[in-house]
């Protein structure tokens, strides 16, 4: 006989179960589609995308999932379930304002809004949402929930929208809805991810370029279980002085200068903000050498341009924390250029990543057991991931 169930599927299926019986249980009848959309973890090019650079992510196996049925008014009902079964209700024949206390009600919101600002037209739905990526940890759960909702109305009401417009929406709720100025890179690798492939995006045009991850290597994300403290503020400085560095320099963006370049001109800008574009402008450039490497299988050269990237977030972007730099360190010194381990995301806490080849997975486990609680008082979390498809119905 043939198989005519979906594509195999990653989706966590007591999760889909306990969406379902919410669902039901809040609305009464069983839902008509899912949606999901994955979480993300970068492999090299941090704080690149809103200079215009490059970023090298891959969406991961751990997803936002929504539950919906559509209506026949212009009513919107969700409920989320990871938040004790908190609810919302909104119109959407109001202009929709920010719910002032539940949080994760207004990326819904603000998603629903900036829909409706880009000319799309719809009506309600009943929603119930879900997921499992870590949050607070730099996996990108906001950007999931951003596009899982995106996605579930263009499904829903067959908006013309493409991928990467679902991905600009999730964004621009986040930049002016939420009050978040992050790049575009979780969005659109939350979106656009491929199963089995890195994103090679070029953060000015938006093109992607899908890099095959290499068989034999495992990705392995090690959450530091440090919260993430003033990522808001220290972000939005970054920022600025990206700005400041590429306006002295009267460039559009630090994207349009080459390190050399940057290095002739060190004496025009303040030490600080040539620290800052120094990283942004090396890691963006060494993200496209590790692009590189994926494609020809060389994990020294890969391991290299990680441990440089990580040195580079610690001492000229300083978003590195002392548990990290820790972690970071005993895990270069167990890979050798057998592998390479840096931080992940937005910084000040979260995430590592490491990539090496699936026998040495235990040992870097097991010295991660010994010898990192023992050292900075916090416990380790590690998932294994593999690279996987950016949104779509389930
Ligand atoms: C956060 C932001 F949301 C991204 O846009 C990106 O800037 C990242 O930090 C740092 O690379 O995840």
């Amino acid at each position: 006989t043939f198989n005519t169930s979906k594509p195999e599927s990653n989706i966590c299926q007591s999760m889909l179960t306990e969406l379902d019986s919410v669902f039901t249980q809040t609305f009464g009848s069983a839902p008509t589609r899912h949606f999901q959309a994955p979480g993300r973890v970068n492999l090299i090019g941090e704080h690149t995308d809103y200079n215009d650079g490059f970023v090298l992510p891959c969406a991961i196996n751990y997803q936002t999932l929504v539950a919906v049925t559509p209506r026949d008014d212009m009513t919107v009902k969700v409920v989320a379930v990871d938040y004790n079964n908190q609810q919302d209700e909104f119109s959407l024949e109001n202009e929709i304002s920010a719910h002032s206390s539940q949080l994760w009600s207004n990326y819904v919101r603000g998603v629903i809004k900036h829909l409706q600002m880009r000319g799309h037209v719809f009506k309600g739905a009943n929603l119930a949402i879900t997921g499992n990526v870590p949050q607070g940890a730099g996996l990108s759960s906001s950007a999931s929930l951003e596009v899982a909702i995106g996605e579930t109305f263009r499904g829903l009401y067959d908006l013309l929208l493409t991928k990467a417009e679902v991905a600009l929406n999730g964004q621009e709720a986040e930049n002016q809805f939420v009050g978040c100025q992050c790049g575009i890179m979780d969005q659109m690798v939350s979106a656009c991810g491929s199963k089995f492939n890195a994103l090679l995006l070029d953060c000015r045009s938006l093109d992607a370029e899908l890099i095959s991850m290499p068989e034999n290597l495992a990705v392995m994300i090690i959450n530091s279980n440090v919260k993430r403290g003033l990522v808001d503020s220290e972000y939005n400085t970054r920022r600025l002085q990206c700005e400041e560095a590429a306006g002295t320099l009267g460039l559009k963006a630090l994207r349009d200068i080459s390190l050399a370049d940057l290095h002739s001109n060190k004496d025009k800008l303040p030490e600080v903000v040539y620290r800052r574009a120094h990283h942004v402008v090396s890691d963006s450039e060494r993200t496209v050498l590790a692009a590189q490497a994926l494609k020809t299988n060389d994990v020294v050269q890969l391991s290299r341009l990680m441990a440089a990237s990580h040195i580079s977030m610690r001492d000229d972007f300083e978003i590195t924390v002392p548990q990290i730099d820790f972690a970071v360190k005993i895990l270069t010194e167990y890979l050798g250029d057998k592998g390479g381990v840096r931080m992940t995301g937005g910084g000040f806490g979260g995430c590592m990543v490491a990539i090496m080849p699936h026998d040495l997975v235990e040992g870097a486990k097991q010295l991660m057991a010994k010898r990192y609680q023992a050292e900075t008082g916090y416990q380790e979390t590690i998932y294994i991931c593999s690279a996987s498809e950016g949104a779509g119905e389930i």
